[in-house]
């Protein structure tokens, strides 16, 4: 692997791969990211397999050659080690709270990936998928909620809890309009902070906002 770089392994469009980008991004750390999995394949690859025994994207390789995998595992590793104080709490409640909404980020981000594959489903309508996707609503509104009064989802300030949620979400806000989501102001004005910074602009906007979507694929 190249001397002094971190390495990122996975296609740009994941959001596993975004959320691990846009974290490196937001730590100024020098890197390169390789094509893998979805159409450029590899995952089970010996050589990936030794990296990453899960078989899946992201991994990470140290400049010094560790590799590491799990995409919140990665966030935390790096914040831990650049931004320790900052983006990752250094006080153990304080970090719990924040580990709390980075590992529900997996509900979160279920429950939205449930809804784009109802509605992009081939032949879906507005009719077909409407209660399906409203039924994934309940996650939405939970970190809506948080989101009151608040500026990131936990102290003034980016947080693993951000870097964990916000590729997820920026999905959640490209659904299509016909669908008549209930509006999520919260959501909304923390999404906008988060499109101001330079690094969710290159690698979430960028990378996860592959094609329009619509309904019925
Ligand atoms: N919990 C894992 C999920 C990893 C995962 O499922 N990644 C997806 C992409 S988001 C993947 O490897 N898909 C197979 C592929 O892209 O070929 C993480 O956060 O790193």
């Amino acid at each position: 692997m190249k001397a002094g770089v971190f390495t990122i392994l996975g296609r740009a469009d994941s959001s596993a791969v975004a959320r691990v980008m846009w974290t490196v991004g937001e730590l100024g750390l020098p890197h390169r990211r390789l094509d893998l999995g979805g159409k450029f394949g590899g995952l089970d690859d010996p050589a990936h397999r030794a990296l990453n025994p899960g078989g899946r994207i992201p991994t990470l390789v140290t400049p010094g050659g560790e590799a590491l995998w799990e995409s919140n595992a990665i966030i935390r590793y790096l914040t831990c080690t650049y931004a320790r104080g900052a983006m990752w709490p250094e006080e153990p409640l304080a970090r719990a709270e924040a580990e709390a909404w980075m590992d529900w980020s997996s509900t979160f981000g279920g429950a939205v990936g449930r809804m784009r594959t109802t509605y992009r489903a081939a032949g879906a309508t507005v009719e077909s998928c409407r209660s399906t996707v409203f039924g994934e609503l309940p996650a939405v509104r939970i970190l809506e909620q948080r989101l009151e009064g608040r500026r990131f989802v936990v102290d003034d300030s980016l947080s693993i809890a951000d870097l964990s949620l916000g590729v997820m979400a920026h999905r959640y806000a490209r659904i299509p309009d016909a669908l008549e989501l209930p509006a999520t102001p919260n959501i909304s004005s923390w999404l906008d902070r988060l499109r101001d910074r330079q690094a969710f602009q290159d690698h979430v906007v960028k990378a996860v906002t592959v094609r329009a979507h619509k309904i019925g694929g």
